[in-house]
C-alpha cells in the first residue's frame, strides 16, 4: 500500500512538474523578431552603358531605312516635265512628313511649279535638297601653337554625346592621334564609367573624377594631362541634365570657359541631337546655342525611326552645319556627313 502511495505521489509530482514546465514554457515571453537590416530602396541606381560591339551591316540607304521609306512615294512618281497638281500634293505631303520643315517644302514646291521636273520629280527634289545642304562642314583639328585643341560635346540627356565621343575617340586613335577624354559629366558616376569603357576600347587616355565633382576641374585636369603628355586632342563630355536647365546652361558656359583657357583651346563645340525627336530637336538646340557657341551638329540615331529631312531643317533654321551623323550603336557607326551620299540614299531610285 505504501509503495502504491509513493508511486502515486511520484507520478503526481512528475506530472505537475511537466505541467509547470510546460506552463513556464508557455508563459515565456516571445523573443522579439531579429532586427531587420535596413534595405536600400534602390539596389542598383545606375546601370553602366556598355559600348556595343555590334557592327550593323548594310549600305547607307539600308541603315537609313526609315528615312528612305518616307520618300517611297516621291521615288515612285514617274514622268518628266510639267508637274501635275496631284504630284505636287504628293511631294508636299512627303516633304512635310520627312521633317524638312515648311520653309524648305514651300521652296521646293515653288521650284517644281516654276521649272517643272526636266529629269523627273525625284531628281528635282534631290537637287533642291542638295542645294539646301551647301554649308561648309570641315572640322578643326589644330589649335594655336602651344595649345591643345578641345572638342566639347553638349546636348540634353540621352541624345548620344558619350557614345559619339567613344566613336570619335576610336576614329582619332585609328588616324594616329593621341587622345585624352575628359569625363565632364559628373552628374552621375555611371557617365564616367561609360566613357572609361570607350577609352579602354579605343586606347584613349581618360581623366575622370568622383560623382558630383566640379566638371570644370575635370576638364582643367584633362587639359593639364593632355599638355604634359603631348596629346593631339581632348574630347570633353558634359552632363545632359541638372536640377534645371538654367543650371545646366550656366555649367556649360563655365566648362567652356575653362576648356578655352591655356593650355586648352576649344576648336569645335558639337551639339549632339537625336534625329528621332524630329522637330523637337530644333527647339532643344536653340536653348543650347547661346550658352555653348556651337560650331557643328552631330545628328544621332538616323538609323532609327528618324525621318532624315530633319538634317535640312536643322541647317536651315539654326544655320549650323551637320558634321557627323550616327547610324547605329557600334564603334564605326558614326559617319562624316556628306550631303550627296545622304540625299542619294533617300532619293536614288
Ligand atoms: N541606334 C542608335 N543609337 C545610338 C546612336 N548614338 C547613341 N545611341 C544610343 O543612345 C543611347 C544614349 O547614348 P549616350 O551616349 O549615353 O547619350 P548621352 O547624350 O551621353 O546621355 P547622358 O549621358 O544621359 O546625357 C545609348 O543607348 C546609345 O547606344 C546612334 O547613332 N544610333
Ligand atoms: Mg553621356
Amino acid at each position: 500500500m505504501i509503495v502504491v502511495i509513493i508511486v502515486a505521489v511520484i507520478v503526481v509530482l512528475v506530472g505537475s512538474g511537466v505541467v509547470i514546465a510546460r506552463g513556464r514554457r508557455r508563459r515565456r515571453p516571445m523573443l522579439p523578431d531579429a532586427p531587420r537590416v535596413a534595405m536600400p530602396s534602390v539596389l542598383v541606381t545606375e546601370v553602366t552603358q556598355r559600348p556595343s560591339l555590334r557592327e550593323e551591316p548594310g549600305t547607307l540607304a539600308q541603315r537609313l531605312g526609315s528615312s528612305r521609306s518616307v520618300f517611297d512615294r516621291v521615288r515612285a512618281l514617274s514622268g518628266a516635265g510639267a508637274v501635275s497638281a496631284e504630284q505636287l500634293e504628293v511631294v508636299e505631303e512627303v516633304l512635310l512628313r520627312s521633317d524638312v520643315g515648311v520653309a524648305t517644302t514651300n521652296m521646293i514646291l515653288d521650284d517644281l511649279r516654276t521649272n517643272g521636273a526636266p529629269d523627273g520629280i525625284a531628281t528635282s527634289v534631290r537637287n533642291s535638297l542638295l542645294d539646301s545642304l551647301s554649308a561648309e562642314r570641315s572640322v578643326t583639328l589644330t589649335a594655336q601653337p602651344g595649345r591643345v585643341p578641345v572638342w566639347l560635346f553638349v546636348g540634353v540627356n540621352g541624345v548620344g554625346k558619350t557614345t559619339t565621343i567613344g566613336k570619335l575617340a576610336q576614329r582619332h586613335v585609328d588616324e594616329g592621334r593621341k587622345v585624352v577624354l575628359a569625363a565632364g559629366d559628373t552628374f552621375r558616376a555611371a557617365a564616367a564609367d561609360q566613357l572609361e569603357e570607350w577609352a579602354t576600347r579605343s586606347g584613349a587616355d581618360i581623366v575622370r573624377s568622383a560623382e558630383g565633382a566640379d566638371p570644370g576641374s575635370v576638364v582643367h585636369d584633362a587639359l593639364g594631362r593632355a599638355a604634359a603628355r603631348g596629346a593631339d586632342i581632348v574630347l570633353a563630355d558634359t552632363a545632359g541634365r541638372r536640377a534645371n536647365s538654367t543650371n545646366l546652361l550656366d555649367e556649360l558656359s563655365k566648362v567652356r570657359r575653362v576648356a578655352d583657357r591655356e593650355p586648352g583651346e576649344v576648336v569645335e563645340t558639337f551639339m549632339v541631337l537625336d534625329a528621332t525627336t524630329g522637330q523637337n530637336a530644333l527647339s532643344q538646340a536653340r536653348e543650347f546655342l547661346a550658352a555653348a557657341d556651337v560650331t557643328g551638329i552631330v545628328l544621332t540615331k538616323l538609323d532609327g525611326t528618324a525621318r532624315g529631312g530633319i538634317v535640312v531643317a536643322i541647317e536651315r533654321d539654326l544655320n549650323i552645319p551637320v558634321k557627323y551623323v550616327g547610324v547605329g550603336e557600334g564603334v564605326h557607326d558614326l559617319i562624316v556627313f556628306e550631303p550627296e551620299a545622304f540625299v542619294d540614299s533617300l532619293l536614288d531610285t
